[in-house]
């Protein structure tokens, strides 16, 4: 009844057999990462209607998929860090004894895969035979996610290989899926970061249940990093090449669906193309960071492909991104257009199909009203694909970073962009950070939070020895990059937004790479160094002088109301807080006063 196990390896068979023995599925299948079993996989999918195959002359081994209603983005309020003391987990996470939780857990897997397959998905975040590939399995009862994990990460023998070779044959990250019954009453997403384990059951969204990515690269990965002196981040990586050829690298952290994947695959403004510029993209929402042997922080990507938000990408917005999702495609939740067997979503062009299914899968015409695809809807896309993809996109080393960038979506009070003073400044920076809730999580959408560093939602440790960390690094990395802020999203009185974004975000980095090399000048401010309005290039742009100083501005009322809620924001943390973060607080009050 069991397919043969893929590998001596003692320490994984143990676990398999151990997570079969409680879920009890029919069958269990090994995935080798083979383009035959794909397929045979693809085609269980069809038959099951678990997927559905796509016109196949316009979008080749494209399928469309749909989640349940119930089950369409994250579940903060159902993930838990469950490390063995509280105090590890911090205020900003879920916490439970993990004893406690494995015991209400095992009564949720127990006999859930009866009836269905169970696959052994071996996979690496990065490349696996770089030396910072991670390893992990992911045994799950959803084909779906097998496929998705089969472009988002290198999964199969090739891993099983590497993972037998290295250092400890036994380390690896447990991961478990079960989708059981999708009941919302029952989801659990788990990290248990001192077993390197994660347990997800009761949903099959991407970000809840593809465990290569936020469960493991991040929440995992970032507990990993700091017992071992590296950082996990919620960070796009680009490079850009300016005309004489260099390449300079950028790793940027906003919230979810706050741009990452647009700046990533960001095409510059003809006047920036016709001079010789370039931008390459590494990765569009994960970097592992490290000190290299040349004392530069060195970024990889873990992922191997793109888990995108499908709404508002258009060939004028992020053309690269449409191009990457031209073929082995994989869309969730978006509308399903009958006449020509295609796909759309709002934001794709103006021509709304008629004949066409929401992504409900009900009957849908744009002119009801209704959104026609989910606001979180999303394509699975080979990185590979990107036409804009970096050449240093799998090389093992990564690349090295000069600039750090945090973002987030502020209508008022972040100007476009600033510079930290230093790097201790910048971990200021990065730690009182705020946006607008958007649709990647459950939950009331468009309300200001903080979000450190962008990473409230995926730091597996206290969020207190996370802000220690970034102090510690800044310690230790000889050539550290330089740190700024970006906010494209400021708004005007009538809720527009002033600053075009997407390509012309090309105008703030050039002034950002230039001044992490020392070729721009910068004005002081209270919260930081800002551009002259005059230094941002405006050569071929439809904003006026006067609007970019607008921009630019730093209006004191209304950063004395910001250091208000920072002071009621680090309250949390009580004396994890460190120090250095209170002084930093205590200078941008003088600044402002
Ligand atoms: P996750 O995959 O959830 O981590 O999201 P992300 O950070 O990669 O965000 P993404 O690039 O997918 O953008 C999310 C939304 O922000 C989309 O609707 C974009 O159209 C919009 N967006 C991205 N960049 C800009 C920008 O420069 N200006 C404006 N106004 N909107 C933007
Ligand atoms: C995010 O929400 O930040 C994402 C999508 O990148 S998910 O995989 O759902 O986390
Ligand atoms: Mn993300």
């Amino acid at each position: 009844m069991f397919a043969l196990s893929l590998t001596n390896n003692k320490a994984v068979n143990a676990w398999v057999e151990e997570m079969a023995a409680m879920t009890r599925p029919d069958g269990i299948v090994w995935i080798d990462g083979s383009e035959e079993q794909l397929d045979s996989l693809r085609k269980q999918s069809l038959a099951s209607g678990e997927i559905i195959a796509l016109n196949q002359e316009k979008l080749p081994g494209c399928y469309l998929h749909r989640t349940a209603v119930n089950d369409v983005a994250r579940v903060e309020h159902r993930t838990f860090i469950c490390s063995r003391k509280k105090e590890n987990a911090g205020p900003t996470n879920n916490w439970m004894d993990p004893v406690e939780m494995y015991a209400r857990l095992r009564k949720l897997y127990d006999g859930s895969m009866r009836g269905r397959t169970m696959y052994v998905i071996p996979f690496s975040m990065t490349v696996p035979e770089s030396p910072f590939a991670k390893f992990g399995i992911e045994l799950t009862d959803s084909i779906y996610v097998v496929l998705n994990m089969a472009i988002m990460t290198r999964i199969g023998t090739r891993v099983l290989k590497c993972l037998d070779a290295s250092a400890d044959p036994s380390v690896f990250t447990k991961g478990l899926h079960a989708k059981a019954g999708i009941d919302e009453e029952n989801r659990y997403i788990v990290q248990f970061p001192e077993d390197n384990a994660i347990w997800s059951i009761n949903s099959g969204y991407g970000g809840n249940v593809l465990l290569g990515k936020k469960c493991f690269a991040l929440r995992i990965a970032s507990f990993l990093g700091w017992q071992e002196g590296w950082m996990a981040e919620h960070m796009l990586i680009l490079g850009i090449e300016n005309p004489k050829g260099e390449i300079r690298y950028l790793a940027a952290a906003f919230p979810s669906a706050c741009g990452k994947t647009n700046l990533a695959m960001l095409i510059p403004p003809e006047v920036y193309k016709n001079k010789g510029y370039k931008v390459w993209c590494v990765g569009d929402d994960i970097a592992w960071l490290r000190i290299g042997p040349d004392g530069r922080l060195w970024a990889v990507n873990p992922e191997a492909g793109f888990f995108g938000v499908a709404p508002g990408t258009n060939m004028k917005s992020n053309p690269n991104a449409l191009l990457s999702c031209r073929k082995d495609t994989i869309f969730t939740n978006v509308v399903h257009n009958l006449d020509d067997n295609t796909v759309w979503w709002e934001g794709l062009d103006k021509n709304p199909p008629k004949n066409a299914l929401n992504w409900k899968g009900e009957k849908w015409d744009a002119s009801g009203g209704s959104k026609g695809a989910h606001p979180n809807s999303r394509f699975t896309a080979p990185a590979k694909q990107c036409p804009c993809i970096s050449s240093e996109f799998e090389a093992p080393q990564g690349v090295p970073i000069s600039a750090l960038v945090f973002g987030g979506r502020r209508a008022k009070t972040a100007p476009l962009v600033y510079q930290s003073r230093d790097w201790d400044h910048g971990v200021f920076v990065g730690s009182i950070m705020a946006s607008e809730t958007t649709a990647a999580a459950s939950g009331a959408v468009g309300v200001v939070r903080r979000d450190p560093m962008a990473m409230l939602p995926f730091c597996g440790y206290h969020m207190g020895d996370y802000f220690a960390h970034w102090f510690e690094m800044g310690t230790k990395i000889p050539k550290p990059p330089k740190i700024f802020n970006v906010n494209w999203f400021r708004t005007d009185e009538n809720g527009n937004f002033i600053w075009p974004g997407y390509g012309e975000n090309m105008r703030v980095l050039e002034w950002i790479i230039k001044r992490a090399f020392g070729e721009a000048d910068a004005v002081d401010s209270p919260i930081g160094y800002l551009p002259k309005a005059e230094e941002i290039n405006r050569e071929g742009l439809d904003v006026s002088l006067d609007t970019l100083k607008g921009l630019l501005s730093v209006d004191k009322e209304l950063w004395r109301e910001e250091a208000k809620g920072i002071h009621e924001f680090y309250a949390k943390f009580g004396d994890k807080l460190p120090v250095k973060l209170k002084d930093e607080l205590a200078k941008l009050e003088k600044n402002l006063a």
